[in-house]
Parts: C-alpha cells; structure tokens; sequence
C-alpha cells in the first residue's frame, strides 16, 4: 500500500489523531481537511512542533504515534527561526504578497535565507523517514522549498504541493525579489493544487513572465522539468457542522442575553484575527447601515466572533486595536440600556458553539478582503437549517467561486456592502431557501474528503 507523507508547518497533536477523535475540532481549515484524509490512510505526518529550542539545529526529529494509522514526526525550531522564517518570511512576506498587500511586503535577506534554512532542514529531517513507495504532499507557503531540497537529497519519488492560500498575479508576484528561486522550488514538484480556476492562471501566467517555459494544460514545462498544475477546491464535511449545531442546546440569544424578540436579528462573523479577512471593513459596513436605516437600530446585533492569530507580528497587534477600537466607535454611537449594537468575542470556541452561531443567525457575514477560499462560508451554509440565513460573502474569497447563490459583495465598498446587507437581512423565506439550497448542493459536491482523495489519486497518476 501507498503511505502518504504530509509535510506541513504545524500538525495536530497526537491526542486529536488518535482513535475515536474523528470528529474532533482542530482549529485552521488546513488541519481539519488534511487530517480527514489522513485517518483513512496509512500515513506519516511531518511538521514544526510549535517549540523552540535551545538545542542544536541537527537534532533529529520526534515521532510520535498517535494509536492510529497515523505517525507523527516533529521537529523544534530555533528561536531565531521561528522569529525569521515564520513570523518573518511566511508570515510578513510572503502572507501579505499572495494576498496581494504590496504595500505590507517586508523583503528582508535575512528571512528570506532563514526560510531556505528551514525549509531545507525539514527536507534533511524527513528524508531519512522516507520508504520507496511513499508519496509526498508539502502543503501551503512556509514550505514551497521542501520539494527542492528533496530532491537535491535525491529523493525520486513523487511529490505534490498544494498552496491553501491564493497565488497572485505577475504584477504582484515580480515584487518579490527571489521571485525565480521560489519558482523554481515550485518546478521541482510532480503535482501543483489550487484552489480556483484564477490562482491556477496566475500561477501560469507568472511563470511565462518570470520563467518562460512551454504551457500545454495542464502541464507547464521548463527544460526537462514538468510540473502538473490543477485546481482543488477544498471542502469541509456537511455532516459534521450540522451535527453539531444540533448538539447544542443554548441558544445563542439566550447565551449572550440579546433582546428578548422574535423580530432581532443577529448577524454573525467568524474570523482568525486577520488583516486579510476585513474585519474593521465590516464593522464599518454594518455601520452604515445603522446611519442609513434607522429601523434596524435596536433591531440587529452583530457577532463578532475572533480568533486570536499570530499575536506576536506587528500588524496583527495593530490590526487588534483597530478592531477594539471599532467596535467602541460603534457601540459607543449606538448602545442604549437594551440594546449593544456589536458583541464581540476575542477567543476560541468549541465546535458545537461555533455550529450553534452559525445556526441561529440570520446573517453570515463573511467578507474577506482576500481570502484562498474561506472554510467558514462553507461551514455556515452547512450547519442552517429549515429557516435558512443568508450569507453575505465577500467577491474575493475563494468559496465566492462555487458559493454562486450567496449576496456577493465587495467588502471595500463600505455603501454597497451596507445596501446588501440591509437586503439580506429582510430577504423572503423562500428566496432564503432557495439559494441555500444551490450552495448546499456546492457544499456537498467538493467536501474536504473528495479534496483530499482526488489530489492524493492525481499524484499517484503523476
Ligand atoms: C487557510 C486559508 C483556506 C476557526 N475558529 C475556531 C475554529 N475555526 C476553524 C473554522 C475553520 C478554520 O478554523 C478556518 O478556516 P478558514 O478557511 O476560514 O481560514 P484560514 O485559517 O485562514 O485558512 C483559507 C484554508 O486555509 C484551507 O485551505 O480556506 O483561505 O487562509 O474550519 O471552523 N474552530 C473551533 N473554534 C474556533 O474558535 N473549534
């Protein structure tokens, strides 16, 4: 039997692997995609355990068994890599850059060859794990040089990339100053996953700008190196989310003592504490929609339910206090003895209780400035119910691809995005229904299992 090997930044504990965890809740759509793929299948899990060491670079990495079919194998890293090849090179390069921030782009030499350093230490690490039959699978952009040093080891075997985030266009890819060296890295691979039809192109057309090779889809070839490219919309499972709104019994009204009246309306948001999600865009949306619409105040409360997201960057710490200060501007505005306009929620929740926001809103309001898909969208559609609620989504997430029948909007239009959400929020039971029901059927057809089964059989035919 083929064993799958994925290489990723972080993985899941050992505990959450385990038998019987199935349906257990990880946190970050790439986990919970891969680790459903994973449990059906032989497999051995690599990644960063999330320590850093004082230890030596060359220690060798950790394996762990989880009791299941899957095994763990972990490596520490450095304080100072941690500092430059994560925080620094993936997360202020590299994040901002595929999302198109230009103007948010840290180029730094320093980070930039700390990223090769780890990134060749992962390869250095996995390589005496590896069997002959084993497929690789290197996941999203801390790691797109994994494939290279691999090779360089000698590694013949197959190797796949998948990016979860978006792939820009050249306007925006050509900033990079080691442009080619990422490139390519990406070469090296047999098998390269999107998750649209557009990342997919911009992949291409960044190559025939930066590169110059021959494009016969869906093969791009340079020299005597070819490199499949396809789109892979990643999914969630339906079942899961549904389950758990079920499973829980307090309501949302009930557990934040919103006003006691079938007529208010909630509107929910669920986000990693992000730039690239537009948090502050939607505050200020639904803002103006309170100053426009004077018969909605008193009537919606927005949820705002955030995720703490890599606390240490300087941006991310920015970004929290323009939030915070949001959200004051507004309820500060607004509130009266009844009624508090936006709650917002700075932590992590259960499954369950996130289910249960997305289940008793009558709004999902999911409005990325730049997102590679956005698992939440799918996941709001999932866990409604008869009653549906009405997502508003943002044009430019990935999901808004196959996510067709949900209020599109373009989250940097703060007057536009107000207008829909105002309609959204008085739309009639049956349109409600209708187009809940179109992007179920999306929902269903591409979940984080056919994600996982089809570009695992892709690279085995690579
Ligand atoms: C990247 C790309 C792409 C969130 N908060 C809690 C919680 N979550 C879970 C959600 C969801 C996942 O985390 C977040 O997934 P997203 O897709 O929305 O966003 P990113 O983390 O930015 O993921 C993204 C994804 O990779 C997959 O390829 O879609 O575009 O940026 O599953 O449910 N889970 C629990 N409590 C929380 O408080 N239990």
């Amino acid at each position: 039997m083929t064993r799958l090997v994925v290489v990723s930044n972080r993985v899941p504990s050992a505990a959450e692997l385990a038998p019987g965890q199935e349906g257990a809740a990880v946190v970050g759509g790439l986990v919970s995609a891969v680790k459903t793929l994973m449990l059906r299948q032989q497999g051995l899990w690599m990644g960063w355990s999330g320590r850093t060491t004082t230890r030596r670079r060359s220690d060798p990495p950790t394996i762990e068994l989880s009791g299941g079919p899957v095994e763990l194998a972990t490596i520490d890293l450095t304080l100072d890599e941690s500092n430059l090849y994560y925080l620094g090179f993936s997360n202020r390069t590299l994040w901002p850059l595929f999302h198109t921030f230009p103007e948010r782009v840290d180029v730094r030499h320093d980070t930039f060859r700390a990223y090769q350093r780890v990134n060749e230490r992962f390869a250095t690490s996995l390589f005496p794990l590896l069997g002959k039959n084993d497929l690789v699978w290197v996941h999203d952009y801390q790691l797109i040089l994994v494939g290279e040093y691999l090779r360089r080891l000698g590694w013949k075997g197959k190797i796949g990339f998948f990016l979860h985030i978006p792939f820009p266009s050249p306007d925006v890819f050509e900033i990079l100053p080691w442009a080619r060296d990422l490139l390519n890295g990406l070469l090296e691979y047999d098998l390269l996953g999107f998750h649209t039809q557009r990342y997919r192109q911009n992949f291409v057309d960044v190559m025939d700008r930066e590169v110059g090779g021959i494009w016969n889809d869906p093969h791009y070839a340079v020299g005597d190196r070819t490199v499949k490219v396809r789109k892979f919309p990643i999914g969630i499972e339906p079942g899961t989310f549904h389950d758990a709104a079920m499973a829980s019994t307090t309501s949302v009204s009930t557990e934040l003592s919103l006003p006691n009246d079938d007529d208010h309306k909630i509107v929910v948001g669920v986000d990693r504490l992000d730039y690239t999600k537009g948090i502050p865009e939607r505050l200020k949306a639904f803002e103006r929609m309170l100053d426009r619409h004077a018969n909605m105040r008193g009537r919606v409360t927005l949820v705002q339910v955030t995720q703490p997201s890599r606390s240490r960057v300087r941006e991310y710490i920015e970004e929290r206090e323009k939030v915070e200060r949001l959200v004051g501007q507004v309820n500060g505005r607004y509130s009266d003895a009844a009624w508090v306009p936006i709650r917002y929620l700075y932590r992590f929740f259960p499954q369950t209780q996130l289910a249960r926001f997305y289940h008793d809103s009558h709004v999902g309001m999911i409005t990325p400035l730049r997102d590679g898909m956005n698992l939440i969208a799918k996941e709001y559609i999932a866990a409604q119910g008869e009653d549906p609620g009405v997502l508003v989504l943002s044009k430019f997430s990935g999901a808004a691809v196959e996510l067709t029948e949900a209020t599109q909007v373009n989250p940097y239009d703060t007057d536009g995005t107000a207008e829909q959400l105002y309609q959204a929020l008085r739309m009639p039971h049956t349109e409600r229904v209708r187009r809940w029901r179109s992007q179920m059927n999306a929902v269903t057809e591409n979940t984080a299992r056919t994600w996982g089964e089809s570009f695992f059989q892709e690279l085995q035919l690579s």
